[in-house]
């Protein structure tokens, strides 16, 4: 079972290439997060702040903060966890995906991350999307949106609030094979003039040991049909390690899709579009 203490904040921060995580425990230190309370926690909720310098106590202002809030720690209240720009030198907002943005989770509700990690790296902006439990530990991890194509999928990221061996609390993304960040596709792609549109969605289960997650894709066949592709991965720790590929076909009438698609990942509710 993990636990979140706050007792040391940790900050990720890139060192010159993009994916090279540097870990500079300690640098700064936030507030110590109230405990206990018995404030039934909402579901996840979109909070977003005008384009005006915050003080996360990260130490730069950051602006164009996008929130979500939910019980991150499941002591009962409820927490933030946001995706923020840097303000540039000069003072201004950046746009969004041109300038460094981070992901941080305040547990004490005092307006101060208590954890970080990045620096994100998304074309156009990162955006906080849905607060799943992605490892069955009965707490939420989190769902980044890192790329939005033109066909109007999302490319999402999970990212977990853990505390790393021999560390301090910190959000890091869950990695595929490769040591990359996982990236998943989620969304709908209308098909005007085909058979209809085709669908990705990503699924967590714990019905298995380790839990899985799955990402799979739905495309039509022909009306009412579809061809239904899934990959899934076994979460362990941080790691998602490839666990079986498979196929089938869906004929129409009944059409049931794995879940995690339309308006939900993992379970999760995502965020308006
Ligand atoms: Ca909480
Ligand atoms: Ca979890």
């Amino acid at each position: 079972m993990r636990r979140i203490q706050s007792g040391a904040l940790i900050v990720v921060v890139l060192a010159g290439t993009v994916g090279g995580f540097v870990f500079l425990s300690d640098a700064f230190r936030g507030g110590s997060p109230s405990v206990g309370g018995s404030v039934t926690p909402p579901p996840s909720t979109e909070i977003n702040t005008p384009s005006v310098a915050n003080d996360m106590g990260l130490g730069f202002p950051v602006c164009d903060v996008r929130s979500l809030a939910t019980d991150m720690d499941g002591d009962g209240t409820t927490d933030t966890v946001s995706v923020a720009t840097k303000m540039s030198d000069a003072g201004g907002c950046p746009v969004r995906g041109t300038a460094t943005e981070v992901l941080s989770v305040d547990l004490s509700d005092d307006g101060k991350a208590d954890v970080v990690g990045g620096p994100l790296a998304c074309p156009g902006g990162c955006e906080p999307f849905a607060t799943p439990d992605v490892n069955d530990d009965g707490l939420p991890e989190i769902a980044i949106v890192v790329g939005q194509p033109d066909d109007g999928t999302k490319r999402i990221q999970l990212w977990d609030v853990t505390t790393p061996a021999g560390g301090s609390l910190a959000i890091i993304p869950f990695l595929d094979a490769t040591g990359d960040p996982a990236t998943f596709s989620w969304g709908t792609v209308e098909n005007w003039g085909g058979d209809g549109p085709e669908v990705f969605g990503v699924s967590c289960t714990s019905r298995t040991s380790p839990p899985l997650v799955t990402g799979w894709q739905a495309i039509p066949t022909g009306p009412d049909s579809w061809h239904v592709s899934e990959h899934g991965y076994h979460v362990v720790g941080t790691e998602l390690r490839s666990a079986f590929e498979d196929s089938y076909d869906v004929p129409g009438e009944e059409t049931v899709f794995p879940d995690g698609g339309d308006d939900t990942i993992c379970g999760a509710q995502v965020t308006s579009p």
